[in-house]
């Protein structure tokens, strides 16, 4: 008998609780780095729920899971979910979120008899973090045809290995052919992972575009010398110049204000030992901003202090990028849809821009695109402590299972 479909919202945080017992961390927290055995064991986990459920699961060539559940005409279908990758200090809800809720949405419809006009599709992109294998969104961007498969496969990661020997390794290289879907429409729910909803009291953020962003690799090489002996005025030193480099970026962004980010998060220094001038260093340099004519900007103040550092320090600079997005908006009547959505739920929401890069921004490529955002408790992510309350969990699997329903009966 058909009822309406309700989110189980223990059904919810058991699968959570589930999958993060994959990757859990000593101290709390979580990390299943792209295409790692942890990684491996959850996308195995994944699968297995998705059949238990009855959607139709394909694997494609660069690893995207796509769990299907027909509708009861032969339409393009409405595509959901998000990733299961973590950085090296995840939380519990960063991507994994996403498709849980999905997946819930898809049981909710099993529990109340109910076939949606269009097919539904559950979507678990591989490699979002791109801090393994850069760039990040890997598994959309090829998706999207973004990036050649052949050039994501010869990806080298932070550890050596490439995208196409590991995506064998842990028996993902699907025969699905990246695209083979093209969407009415992509939605993705994830928590904020900054502090906007919870300090204004909002539950729900209706989400207008995603950042900018560019990650570039910096190699520094200067000469090893001895601590004691060599006088200041006479050094190359790489680990002095990653310093200033870690300065200026924070001063760049701090200058520019507004959405300007700047992060320096990797540093590797040869040889790292105490008595020794650091002979060579790289670094990555995050840079970020919702305004593309800005981010060109922040680029080119890098660049040009990189060209006057190594005049200043006597070392050589290289420069490798990694990643380079433009800023996205998403369709307005995609946005007003999380907005009408959440407003027949009775549950306060605003619109927001995401800082955060996701799938949704390559997917918006591709088809109409938008996303749902949950409070992160003190605005924390990529930390071991991130957290989102059960209850802003429950609302936003809501808003994303009313949205698809609504999505799924359009026409055209
Ligand atoms: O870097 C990002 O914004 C995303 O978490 N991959
Ligand atoms: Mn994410
Ligand atoms: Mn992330």
């Amino acid at each position: 008998m058909r009822t309406s479909p309700r989110i189980d919202l223990q059904r919810l945080l058991g699968r959570l609780d589930a999958f993060n017992r994959i990757g859990a961390l000593p101290g709390g927290g979580n990390c299943r780095l792209a295409l790692s055995e942890e990684d491996r064991a959850g996308r195995d986990l994944l699968v297995r729920w998705m059949r238990e459920i009855g959607l139709r699961v394909s694997v494609d060539a660069i690893g995207n899971i796509i769990g299907t559940r027909a509708g009861r005409e032969e339409l393009a279908p409405v595509m959901f979910g998000s990733h299961v990758d973590t950085v090296g200090t995840g939380g519990r809800y960063d991507g994994l979120y996403g498709v849980l809720a999905g997946l819930e949405a898809c049981e909710a419809l099993n529990h109340a008899d109910q076939t949606t006009r269009r097919p539904l599709a559950l979507v678990a992109f591989t490699n979002e973090e791109g801090s393994r294998f850069p760039p990040y969104a890997m598994g959309s961007l090829v998706y999207v045809g973004g990036l050649a498969l052949e050039e994501a496969y010869a990806v080298r990661g932070i550890d050596g290995a490439t995208v196409g020997e590991e995506l064998r390794r842990i028996g993902y290289a699907g025969n699905a052919c990246p695209g083979f879907l093209t969407p009415h429409a992509y939605l993705e729910l994830h928590i904020e992972q900054g502090p906007i909803l919870e300090n204004e009291h909002f539950v729900i953020g209706a989400v207008e575009g995603i950042t900018g962003l560019s990650w570039t690799e910096v190699s520094i090489t200067g000469r090893s010398a001895h601590a004691g002996t060599t006088p200041m005025d006479l050094r190359r030193d790489a680990a002095c110049a990653t310093g200033e480099i870690a300065v200026f970026v924070r001063r760049l962004a701090q200058g520019m204000g507004g959405q300007q980010k700047g992060t320096v998060g990797r540093i590797e220094l040869y040889p790292n030992l105490v008595n020794v001038v650091a002979e060579r260093a790289v670094l990555t340099v995050d840079l970020r901003n919702t305004d593309a004519s800005l981010l060109q900007q922040a680029d080119q103040q890098l660049a040009d202090f990189l060209e006057r550092l190594a005049q200043q320090e006597h070392v050589a600079i290289a420069t490798r990028r990694l990643a380079r997005f433009e800023p996205v908006s998403f369709p307005a009547e995609m946005v007003s849809l999380v907005e009408t959505t959440a407003r027949e739920l009775a549950l306060p929401c605003r619109r927001l821009f995401s800082g955060a890069g996701h799938d949704a921004q390559m997917m918006a490529r591709l088809c109409p695109a938008t996303m749902i955002f949950v409070p992160s408790v003190g605005g924390l992510s990529h930390n071991v402590h991130e957290y989102t309350a059960p209850e802003h969990l429950e609302a936003g699997a809501s808003v994303l299972l009313n949205a698809v329903l609504r999505l799924a009966d359009e026409v055209e």
